[in-house]
Order: C-alpha cells, then sequence, then structure tokens
C-alpha cells in the first residue's frame, strides 16, 4: 500500500470552502497541537508534553489539557480542560496511568517590554519566547474540548522525547527550530510522519514521503524592502505547513519579486525567482511541487507563468525535471500547488523551483519532493486510501488519503454537493 503525505488536498480544501458556506467543525477538523517541550514546566512560549502522575507545577499562565488512552480509537482522550487564568493551580492535577498532560503558555517578548519600560531590569538581556508556530499551537489547544480524540506523531511517552531539531545550540524559541511533534485529531495514517506509535511496516510495503521536510534552502528573488513578506528563520518553506488564508496577510507566504535579492532588473530583462534545497543526500526523487497563491494578479500576485523544477548532484549543475501543472483549477483566488510527477525517480541531492514571473510577485508556502521508501514497486502517485480513515476515502478512490486528507476528502464531496461550480483536479 503506498500512501501520500501531500498538502493536495488541503489547499484543494481551503479553494472549496472559500465558496461553499462553512459547515459543522468536527474535532477531526481541527488544527493539530504541534509539540515543542517535553516535562519543561519552567520554559516560556512553550507547548510541552507533561509526564508523571501529577502535573506537579503550578502553571498559572498555562492552558493544560489531561489525556488517558483510549482504546477504542487508540488515541487519548481529553478528560480535564483547564485555563490560563492566573488562578487556577495546575499542582494537584492528576495524569493517568499510560497518558499525558499538555500544557502550553505564550510566553514574553522580553526585547518589547524592556523598550517600553527600560526600568525593568528584570526584562533586560532576555529573548522573545513569542513564536508564530507556538502561537498556533497555543490556539489549537483552546481549540480542544474535553471527548476530543488525539493521536501522537513524532511522540515517545516512555523515552521523553520529541521529533525536533532543538539541540544545544538551537532552541525551541528560536529561529531554524523546527518541530514534526504534535497531537493530530485525525488518525494518522501508519507513515514514515508517524515515529513513535506505528505499527511495523510490512516488508514490501512502500510509504512515500517528502524528502524536503525539515531541510535547508536557498532563494532568489526574496523580497527584503519595504513592505516584504519575509521568510522567516529561512524555514517556513520547508516546515510542513502550507498557508490557510487566501491572502498575503498569512505569514506562511513568502514573497518572491522580479527586484528582490539575486534577480537581474536590467532594462527588458524578467528575470526568474528560485528556491534551491538541499536534501542532505542523494535521494530518489519522483514528485516536485510547491504551493503558491493563485490570487488571479491582485496587488500584482499571481501564478507563476511556468514552474520549472530541476535536480542536482552538486548544486551548481541542473537538469530540468520538467514544469509543473497546477492542480486545482478556480475561476476565483485560491491556495494552489504546482507539481510534477515523473516517469522515473530521479537522483537528486539539490531540488529547485524556478518561477517565471507572471505578476512582480511570486508567493509561495512550502515547496516539497517525493521519494518512496520502502516498497518493491515502482513509484507512483497512484495511492490507495489507508486502512481505518474515514469512511469517505471509497469516494476519492484515485485520490490520495492520508488520516488528514480523508477528512477533506469528505468535505470536499459535501462542498462539491454545495456549491456544485468549482472543478477540483484531483492528483494524478
Ligand atoms: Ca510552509
Amino acid at each position: 500500500m503506498k500512501k501520500l503525505i501531500s498538502f493536495t488536498l488541503v489547499a484543494a480544501l481551503l479553494c472549496m470552502l472559500a465558496v461553499a458556506a462553512a459547515g459543522a467543525v468536527s474535532a477531526a477538523d481541527k488544527a493539530d497541537i504541534t509539540i515543542n517541550g517535553f516535562n519543561c514546566p519552567g520554559n516560556e512560549g512553550t507547548t510541552a508534553i507533561l509526564t508523571g502522575e501529577k502535573v506537579g507545577a503550578s502553571l498559572l499562565w498555562w492552558q493544560v489539557l489531561v489525556f488517558e488512552p483510549d482504546t477504542e480509537s487508540g488515541g487519548y482522550k481529553c478528560i480535564t480542560k483547564t485555563s490560563a487564568d492566573g488562578e487556577t493551580d495546575k499542582t494537584q492535577l492528576a495524569i493517568p496511568a499510560g497518558g499525558f498532560a499538555v500544557g502550553t503558555n505564550t510566553g514574553n517578548n522580553y526585547p518589547d517590554l524592556y523598550e517600553n519600560d527600560p526600568t525593568k531590569e528584570e526584562y533586560k538581556d532576555k529573548p522573545n519566547y513569542i513564536t508564530e508556530a507556538n502561537q498556533a499551537a497555543y490556539a489549537a489547544v483552546a481549540a480542544t474540548e474535553v471527548g476530543d480524540i488525539v493521536y501522537l506523531v513524532g511522540i515517545d511517552l516512555e523515552k521523553g522525547t520529541i521529533d525536533d531539531n532543538a539541540s544545544d545550540e538551537l532552541l525551541w524559541y528560536q529561529d531554524g527550530y523546527v518541530s514534526n511533534a504534535k497531537l493530530t485529531f485525525t488518525k494518522p495514517s501508519d507513515s514514515a510522519t508517524d515515529e513513535s506509535e506505528n505499527e511495523p511496516v510490512d516488508e514490501g510495503e512502500a510509504s512515500v514521503v517528502n524528502a524536503a521536510l525539515g531541510k535547508t534552502y536557498t532563494l532568489k528573488g526574496l523580497f527584503t524592502g519595504e513592505g516584504a513578506w519575509p521568510d522567516e528563520g529561512g524555514t517556513t518553506l520547508t516546515d510542513g505547513k502550507g498557508a490557510t488564508q487566501v491572502g498575503y496577510a498569512d505569514p506562511a507566504w513568502v514573497g518572491l519579486n522580479l527586484s528582490g535579492d539575486g534577480m537581474d532588473t536590467a532594462e527588458g530583462v524578467r528575470d526568474k525567482s528560485n528556491i534551491v534545497v538541499d536534501l542532505g543526500e542523494s535521494t530518489k526523487i519522483f514528485k516536485f511541487a510547491v504551493e503558491l497563491l493563485d490570487f488571479k494578479g491582485e496587488a500584482g500576485i499571481a501564478l507563476p507563468t511556468a514552474t520549472e523544477f530541476f535536480y542536482s548532484a552538486d548544486g551548481e549543475n541542473w537538469t530540468s525535471a520538467g514544469v509543473g501543472t497546477p492542480e486545482t483549477e478556480s475561476e476565483t483566488a485560491c491556495i494552489n500547488i504546482s507539481s510534477l510527477t515523473l516517469d522515473a525517480a530521479v537522483d537528486a541531492r539539490y531540488v529547485k523551483a524556478e518561477f517565471e514571473h507572471t505578476g512582480n510577485w511570486v508567493f509561495v508556502s512550502e515547496i516539497e519532493a517525493y521519494t518512496q521508501t520502502g516498497g518493491t514497486d515502482t513509484p507512483s502517485t497512484d495511492t490507495s486510501s489507508s486502512a481505518g480513515t474515514s469512511s469517505s476515502a471509497g469516494t476519492s478512490s484515485s485520490t490520495p488519503v492520508t488520516g488528514d486528507a480523508g477528512v477533506a476528502a469528505l468535505v470536499i464531496v459535501a462542498a462539491v454537493a454545495l456549491a456544485g461550480a468549482v472543478v477540483v483536479k484531483k492528483a494524478r
């Protein structure tokens, strides 16, 4: 069984939702809770797993959720929710056997506080603990209700570890920090994203993974002038998170401009911007994708006239893999994917997406390069649905289905029934 982890359907869903009226929100639609700490009640700006018999710390300004194992779902059920009101002491909050708590706080921006009040010596020389990723996790905890079921991804409760890139030099609130650890509201397929709770993968079973996830990259055309849409910390485009807003206000977007860094701005030249990802080692890649803001030219933002994908062994000599195709056809502005699937995988240490600009701006939120691991079949994106995902899988058999996407597919079916106007091309 092959699986594709893709933002394709999520983007399609967002396009559809722009048309369809918002439906009922089930637990499965809730945003993942990204985890950036483990048993660290002294940290600011953290969303951490807490284990033990009790929470054991007052955590007055933290939201805390408590979960117990749920045998029926195979996940964990939220049994207690407490607020960050500055008064509720969580010290005695019990954690059930085999369960855990999640604590989250926003932290302080000390440089800002100190600037506003230089008499406060205690603010001096302390960092800004407020990060976008943790703010999102804080909001996701707030949206969680007692009775919700969550699943662990990249979290080992027994070892007390999470799958992130923290080190002595790189801390959870610093630029460049990436965490793959999260609580999801939909059951993950037994894919490579879940390293902790997987059943053993059968011999010969293939799984498709995004080799660009969490990797470093360089940009040509990043606009750094006034009104920039910056690339915060150089991780935005491989953090596995797509945009959620059809508009440039979403910080998930990075703005590449005809007059951005490294662009040839000579009269009559329309230089091409690009993203180059270092995959770290030679990797067999069979599919490339970028998520783009399809803004129909508004504010100078449009899909590129062409998105060409390249690969290289040394980062200097490039071979074109071909030109990507937008996966969504929409009359209205939307989040779109330009992707390219190859007949045969190529060896790539570096991959590049090069944009021929239609407007001044290309807004991009993610680049992906897919490889297939553990399988004996030839690479393909003709994925079958994984067992145990939503019943909608059967209605979209040619569509890649993951735990998330299964839900997306269900909502898309509903949205099509409601709207009936927008054509969504299925990924090939
Ligand atoms: Ca991203």
